[in-house]
């Protein structure tokens, strides 16, 4: 399929998405959300990738859906439409997606970061939730998922004031997992999602599965599901390769099985 606003390539066992809309800074509308659900589904059937990586460029990672787009939006086309909605696939991924975020991460662009699993932020990034400077309040689940990154009263203060937050706020709150300097940033995130993409895909994708069961459950019923997927590892060609691997002092092959 051919992309107008976001590019896509394969580098090795990984997928990169990369947002392109620069005249906009990147701001999210339906033709860019359709084309990231295109170019996410086909990663997600190819057993070639083991991991994606979704970045934008360096002022912008995404300001945000696109207020030029949303403004004449009524309450019906939204309520039917189901708006939002179908902008979330990111969040159902099964593979594990690394943000790498330059510049503004803003409304839907933050909420779009935080739905990978984790973030990777240039020394140049910004975050925040200005939606309430526009009449709104965060759409695609940042009241939720600001709130469980970096607790209430950050959260509350983001979403309340708009304001936004740099790169070592947003490293000191818990919301990104790692700041780099600009220029290494996709270096950065590709040598993570290399490394994850060596591992066996089964097994991170379990992984995967496990962290954020902790956000829908208890302790106890978290550890309980995390027991079950690890005994069901036992199964698995790649856990007998991994440890023998280890045991013969050699390099494990997975064969993702
Ligand atoms: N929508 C549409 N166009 C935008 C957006 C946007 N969110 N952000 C920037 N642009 C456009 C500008 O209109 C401008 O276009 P033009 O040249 O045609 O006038 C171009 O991008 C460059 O922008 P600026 O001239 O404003 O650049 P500056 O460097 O001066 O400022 C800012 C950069 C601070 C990022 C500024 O552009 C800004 O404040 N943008 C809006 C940020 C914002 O409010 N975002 C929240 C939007 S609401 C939202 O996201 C709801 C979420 C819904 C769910 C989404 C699901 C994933």
């Amino acid at each position: 399929m051919g992309y107008e606003n976001i590019r896509v390539e394969t580098r090795g066992r990984v997928g990169l998405v990369t947002l392109n809309r620069p005249s906009a800074l990147n701001a999210l509308n339906s033709a860019l959300i359709a084309e990231l659900n295109t170019a996410l589904g086909s990663f997600e059937s190819d057993e070639k990738i083991g991991c994606i990586v979704l970045t934008g460029s360096e002022k912008a990672f995404a300001a945000g859906a696109d207020i030029k787009e949303m403004g004449s939006l009524t309450y019906m086309e939204a309520y039917l439409n189901d708006f939002i909605t179908s902008w979330d696939q990111v969040s159902r991924a099964r593979k594990p997606i690394i943000a790498a975020v330059a510049g503004y991460a803003l409304g839907g662009g933050c909420e779009l970061a935080m739905m990978c699993d984790f973030i990777i932020a240039a020394d140049t990034a910004k975050f925040g939730q200005p939606e309430i400077t526009l009449g709104v309040m965060p759409g695609a689940g940042g009241t939720q998922r600001l709130t469980r990154f970096v607790g209430k009263s950050k959260a509350m203060d983001m979403c309340l004031t708009g304001r936004m937050m740099d790169a070592q706020e947003a490293e000191r709150s818990g919301l990104v997992s790692r700041v780099v300097p600009a220029d290494e940033l996709l270096e950065e995130a590709m040598k993570a999602a290399e490394k994850i993409a060596g591992f066996s895909l089964p097994i991170a994708m379990m992984t995967k599965e496990s962290v954020n069961r902790s956000y829908e459950t208890t302790l106890a019923e978290g550890v309980r599901f995390e027991r079950r997927v690890f005994h069901s590892m036992f199964a698995t060609e790649d856990q007998k390769e991994g440890m023998s691997a280890f045991v013969d002092k050699r390099k494990p092959q997975f064969n993702n099985r």
